[in-house]
């Protein structure tokens, strides 16, 4: 979408920190850290939210999961643990309608979130 700001930083007009990159999925570093390490795994391709993906994104959203621990390994924090969140809607505070997994990690989470 021309407009989305994930969809701008994916063709590389807002710069980002990139973690991981492949031919549909690309990782960087969250502009607001909520923890030491903070990244955001989104897939290249256009999907506003969770409930807006259908059964002809199943393969994409898989492949991102499965990158999810080889970003945690990147971030060095597959071993100590990590959470994967992702926002969806107000009462969630979605505020970025290009689909993104939060991964957080370096400290100790608190649960329940908040
Ligand atoms: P959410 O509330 O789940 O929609 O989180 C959106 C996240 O996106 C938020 O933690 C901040 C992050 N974010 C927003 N704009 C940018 C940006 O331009 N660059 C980066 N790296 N992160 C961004």
């Amino acid at each position: 979408m021309e407009d989305c700001i994930f969809c701008r930083i994916v063709r590389g007009e807002i710069p980002s920190d990139k973690v991981y990159e492949d031919d549909r999925v690309l990782a960087f570093r969250d502009i607001n850290p909520q923890a030491p390490q903070h990244v955001l795994v989104i897939p290249k391709r256009h999907i506003a939210s969770l409930n807006d993906a259908g059964a002809e994104d199943a393969e994409i959203l898989g492949h991102l999961q499965l990158v999810i621990p080889e970003v945690a390994r990147r971030l060095g924090i597959a071993g100590s643990g990590y959470r994967v969140v992702v926002n969806t809607g107000p009462d969630a505070q979605q505020t970025v309608f290009h689909i993104h997994y939060h991964v957080l990690g370096g400290r100790q989470l608190q649960w329940p979130p908040g």
